[in-house]
C-alpha cells in the first residue's frame, strides 16, 4: 500500500518479506539472545503495537531494545518511509543503536536489491543491521511463547495450547473485519467497496458487544493474544479510524461493552502506558495525503475518558491469570501522561 497514492483497487497486504522466526532454542533461523535484536516500531501503527504489548507483558524489555520511528513518515523516493527524528529520541535524526536514519536501510542492509515495501514492526539484528523480520503476527506469537527464560517471572501465558482454536477463530474474523476492515473501508476506491467494508466493520463491533457484555475477556478468563489483537484496533477507532476512515456510524464511546471492555484493558499495564493517541491521529491524518490531502489533523477526541471507571472487575477473570502484571515502564520508554496527548 501507497498510503500517498489515490486508492484504485482494495487495499492489498502483501507476505512479509523477511520472516526469520525466533526462538530460544534456535530451531528456525535465528536464537534468541539478550541485547542482539532491536524492535523497530511506530506509536500509530496497530500492527506494531501488538509487538509492543507482546514484549510488555511477558518482560522482554530488557532483552529486545525499542526503536520509535517519527509518526511522520518522510518521503524519500516517492515514497512515505519510517524515519528516526530528535523529536522521538534520535539525536542527529539518526538511531543511536543502528546508525540509520530510515528502516529501510535495514531492509537494504539484509538484501541490496529489496525493492518492496517497507512496514513497522520490524526486528533488526543489532550486530549486522540486518532487518530479521517484519511479520508482525509471529513476532507476537514468537515473543509470547518461544522466548523461554528472557521472559520475566510471572509472565501471562498469552496464547494458551488448549485455548489456541478458539483464539484463531475469533483472531480471523477480528482482522477481516476490523483490523483490516477499517483499512478497507479509509482506503476504499469507490462507494460500493466502502459500503461493504463498512457494514464488516460494524457487525463485526456489534457481534463483539454482545460477546464482550457477560465476559471480560474474548476467549477463557484472561488475557490472550485474541484481546491485543482487538484492542490495537480500538484504542485506535475514535481518534483515527471514525473521522479519517469513515467508520463513522457509531464510536466506541457509543458501546457500552466494548467501551468499558477497552477502558479496562487501557487501565491494565501493558496497554495504556504503551499507547500514544497524539501520535495516532498526527500520522493517519497527516501522512494519508490521498484520503486527506490538506494533512490537517483533526483535534478530538478528549482523551480524558480512557481513565473512566469501567466495573470490568465485577465480571471475574483476572488479566493475567496465574501470572502477574509487568513492572513499570522503562526509562525512555515512557509515553506522555495522557492529558497531554490530546
Ligand atoms: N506489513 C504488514 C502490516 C504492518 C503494516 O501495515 N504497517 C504499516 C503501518 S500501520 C506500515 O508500515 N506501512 C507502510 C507504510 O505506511 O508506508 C501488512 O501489510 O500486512
Amino acid at each position: 500500500m501507497r498510503a500517498n497514492r489515490l486508492p484504485t483497487e482494495e487495499i492489498k497486504r502483501d507476505p512479509a518479506a523477511f520472516a526469520d522466526r525466533v526462538t530460544s532454542d534456535g530451531r528456525h533461523e535465528r536464537t534468541a539472545e539478550a541485547g542482539r535484536f532491536r524492535l523497530v516500531i511506530n506509536r500509530a501503527c496497530p500492527w506494531a503495537h501488538r509487538v509492543v504489548m507482546t514484549r510488555r507483558l511477558m518482560g522482554l524489555e530488557h532483552a529486545v531494545s525499542l526503536a520509535v520511528t517519527d509518526p511522520v513518515q518522510e518521503i524519500i523516493d516517492g515514497d512515505p518511509h519510517w524515519v528516526f527524528t530528535e523529536r522521538t529520541g534520535s539525536p542527529d535524526d539518526k538511531d543511536p543503536v543502528l546508525g540509520i536514519h530510515a528502516l529501510r536501510e535495514a531492509y537494504l542492509a539484509r538484501d541490496p536489491d529489496y525493492d518492496g515495501g517497507v512496514s513497522v514492526p520490524g526486528l533488526v539484528d543489532v550486530p549486522t543491521g540486518h532487518l530479521v523480520s517484519n511479520d508482525y503476527d509471529r513476532l507476537s506469537v514468537d515473543m509470547a511463547t518461544e522466548w523461554g527464560d528472557l521472559t520475566r517471572e510471572g509472565a501471562p501465558d498469552l496464547y494458551p495450547e488448549v485455548l489456541r482454536e478458539e483464539i484463531e477463530r475469533i483472531s480471523a474474523q477480528i482482522y477481516q473485519d476490523l483490523n483490516n476492515g477499517v483499512y478497507r473501508s479509509g482506503f476504499a476506491p469507490d462507494q460500493k467497496r466502502y459500503d461493504a467494508a463498512v457494514r464488516d466493520v460494524f457487525t463485526r463491533l456489534d457481534a463483539l458487544e454482545e460477546h464482550l457484555t457477560g465476559r471480560r475477556y474474548l476467549v477463557g478468563e484472561h488475557l490472550t493474544l485474541a484481546d491485543l489483537r482487538l484492542w490495537a484496533t480500538l484504542v485506535r477507532f475514535d481518534a483515527a479510524y471514525h473521522g479519517h476512515f469513515k467508520c463513522n456510524r457509531r464510536k466506541l464511546t457509543e458501546y457500552p461493552a466494548l467501551w468499558a471492555y477497552a477502558r479496562d484493558l487501557y487501565q491494565t499495564p501493558g496497554f495504556g502506558d504503551t499507547t500514544n493517541l497524539e501520535h495516532i491521529r498526527t500520522h493517519y491524518y497527516a501522512v494519508h495525503t490521498a484520503i486527506n490531502p490538506t494533512g490537517i489533523v483533526a483535534v478530538g477526541p478528549d482523551p480524558r475518558g480512557w481513565l473512566t471507571p469501567h466495573h470490568r472487575e465485577e465480571l471475574g477473570g483476572s488479566p493475567f491469570g496465574e501470572g502477574t502484571p509487568p513492572g513499570p515502564v522503562p526509562e525512555g520508554e515512557r509515553v506522555p501522561p495522557l492529558a497531554e496527548q490530546g
